[in-house]
């Protein structure tokens, strides 16, 4: 059996839909799942959906990971920014790959959002697709584990 990707999203991110539409879109974090869930299926990967208000449940949640996951797609919210401890989290699962993404372009916003703490540790960074980037992650983290799967079945992918 495959293991699944993780989509882990940080504080506040609840809240999507109900307010501030023009900066995070209209969408739910339910409906920012079921896309998740529904690209998932078609690149047939696994899907565990998370969401916490806690640094310290996204730190256990990343070193699960790494026994449990095929990669993670992280929207640390203003974790991003601060945290030096989602920063080792990741670099203690390493070479699990880590894709860090954000609704907004956070490059554009207030200039205290524009570093991110995971950005030296992750593979790569998306923002400013709103949902789009979850899904822009998934494919992401798909290409690889494709040749993965072809090379253990003795084929190739181009
Ligand atoms: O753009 C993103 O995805 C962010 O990670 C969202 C975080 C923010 O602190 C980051 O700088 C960028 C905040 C998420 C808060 O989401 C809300 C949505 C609706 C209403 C209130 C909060």
């Amino acid at each position: 059996m495959i293991r699944p990707v993780f989509v882990l999203n940080g504080p506040n991110l609840n809240m999507l839909g109900t307010r501030e539409p023009e900066t995070y879109g209209r969408l739910t974090l339910a409906d920012v799942e079921a896309l998740c869930a529904s690209t998932a299926e078609s690149l047939g990967l696994g899907l565990s959906f998370r969401q916490t208000n806690h640094e310290g449940v996204l730190v256990d949640w990343i070193h699960e990971a790494r026994e449990a996951s095929s990669g993670i797609v992280l929207n640390p919210g203003a974790y991003g920014h601060t945290s030096i401890a989602l920063h080792d989290a990741i670099r203690a699962v390493a070479p699990l790959r880590v894709v860090e993404v954000h609704l907004s372009n956070i490059h554009a916003r207030e200039e205290f959002r524009h570093r991110t703490t995971i950005g030296p540790v992750v593979l790569g960074s998306i923002c400013g697709f709103g949902a789009q980037g979850y899904i822009m992650a998934l494919h992401a983290l798909a290409a690889p584990a494709a040749e993965a799967v072809a090379k253990r079945q003795g084929q190739t992918t181009t």
